[in-house]
């Protein structure tokens, strides 16, 4: 017994002290990617090849939700406890030049264990009609107040705590051109946006501040191997979003619910997806490592750069594959097949390497199998379209020029194809 105790402990130890190198060898040589067998979806661990929706959903489904939550994001919790309140706190009807209903609305979280902690979230709701409505849930990184100049919206309070932890663009208006606000409201859309440091600050030392301690499980030591990191936890938060909206706000229709993120938000919004299905439609940002880029083609940001930088995101038994990819039993495009019937979208940034935009697009690709299972259209052919050419299947996929970032481009995109699938 005494020895068993002692052998878990010894490997736990070697596997969450593995994948943290840092400077680990970066390939953007596409003659140089290791040749890989990617993982079928519709195969099963025990070689049970799938042929029927029923299949997919009662056996391979359960299988690779387990697989990435024991393996890459961690469990996340389900009976929380948790309470939420909502408390409007600022409402104009006459925001963004008369497009939109604005309301900024607090949410406190209560755990059973007593401990509170609050969250902001920004609401537009378009005037020009008086519809029900589809709404777009996106996280924004440096508050609420930079996705916009207009001046009536509150700083996030994540704020003070991530400033002051050496973080400095809160200022109002910096991140606007990301949030094409005013296309969306005239297209009909809903847009809410919460800080996802209010959710859970992105910070390995600063994790005690957020949502965390509330829930009945909560530990402070050494982390267990399939405990949640981050971007679970942030998934979490967007669901809570979803609960709000879907409850509280009449004008929305719960069944019209997009969830967008761009980068470390990206990686979150599919594991959202996979695990939410309230999410009609999922769309990935540049999302790359650890979001929809293949790991096994080890392009780019692979799993011991990103494990080495960021070890809050992933559970720790992720740290396994770090320079090992070949060992993983799952790819990332399993987690966008776990979408499936709902939609999925993925889009890349020519200059954005890092994110691997080839593994991107294959990775959209090669979830198609499980689309047709639904008798619905995956993308069309594995050799990735040229820049600005978007693919609007029930899979969606784009390229665009320039970096990593979310622009007015993409934001057209998005909401063409939005039109396209919720219509
Ligand atoms: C990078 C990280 C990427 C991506 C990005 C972001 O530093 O390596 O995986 O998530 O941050 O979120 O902006």
């Amino acid at each position: 017994m005494k020895h068993t105790l002692l052998l878990s402990a010894l490997l736990a130890w070697a596997v969450t002290s593995a994948g943290q190198n840092k400077n680990a060898p970066v390939n953007y040589d596409e003659s140089q990617v290791p040749t890989f067998e990617l993982p079928d979806a519709l195969t099963c661990s025990d070689g049970t090849r799938i042929k029927t929706r029923k299949q997919w959903e009662r056996k391979r489904r359960p299988e690779l939700m387990k697989l990435f939550s024991e393996q890459e994001y961690g469990l996340t919790p389900l009976q929380t406890g948790i309470r939420a309140k909502y408390e409007l706190v600022a409402t104009n009807n006459n925001a963004l030049g008369g497009l939109a209903t604005q309301k900024q609305v607090r949410f406190v979280f209560t755990g059973t264990n007593g401990r509170t902690h609050e969250a902001l979230l920004l609401l537009y709701l378009p005037n020009s009609t008086a519809k029900h409505v589809p709404v777009i849930i996106s996280y924004n990184f440096q508050g609420n107040q930079t996705t916009t100049l207009q001046d009536d919206v509150i700083f996030s309070p994540s704020k003070d705590l991530m400033q002051s932890a050496g973080s400095e663009k809160w200022v109002r208006g910096e991140e606007q051109s990301r949030w094409d606000y005013e296309t969306a409201l005239r297209r009909g859309y809903a847009v809410a946006t919460m800080c996802y440091h209010d959710i859970c600050p992105d910070s390995p030392d600063l994790l005690a501040q957020g949502v965390l301690p509330l829930f009945p499980d909560y530990n402070e030591g050494q982390r267990t191997l399939s405990e949640w990191g981050t971007i679970g936890v942030w998934a979490w938060g967007y669901s809570r979003i979803a609960d709000y909206l879907q409850k509280k706000e009449s004008r929305i229709d719960g069944k019209r619910m997009v969830v967008m993120g761009h980068s470390r938000l990206g990686k979150t919004v599919l594991w959202a997806g996979a695990q939410d299905k309230r999410f009609r439609v999922v769309i990935s940002n540049d999302s790359g490592c650890g979001g929809a880029a293949l790991s096994k083609r080890v392009f780019g940001e692979n799993i011991a750069r990103i494990t080495g930088n960021f070890p809050h995101w992933f559970c720790p038994a992720f740290n396994a594959y770090s320079e090992n990819e070949a060992a993983l039993p799952f790819d990332q495009h399993e987690l966008l097949a776990l979408i499936a019937p709902r939609h999925v979208y993925v889009a890349s940034a020519q200059d954005d390497q890092w994110a691997d935009p080839k593994g991107e697009y294959l990775s959209a690709y090669y979830a198609g199998s499980v689309y047709q299972l639904y008798r619905m259209k995956g993308l069309p052919q594995d050799q990735q379209p040229p820049v600005h050419q978007p693919l609007h299947y029930d899979v969606g996929y784009h390229i665009r020029t320039g970096r990593h970032d979310v622009t007015a481009y993409d934001w057209q995109c998005y909401l063409d194809f939005c039109d396209k699938v919720l219509n």
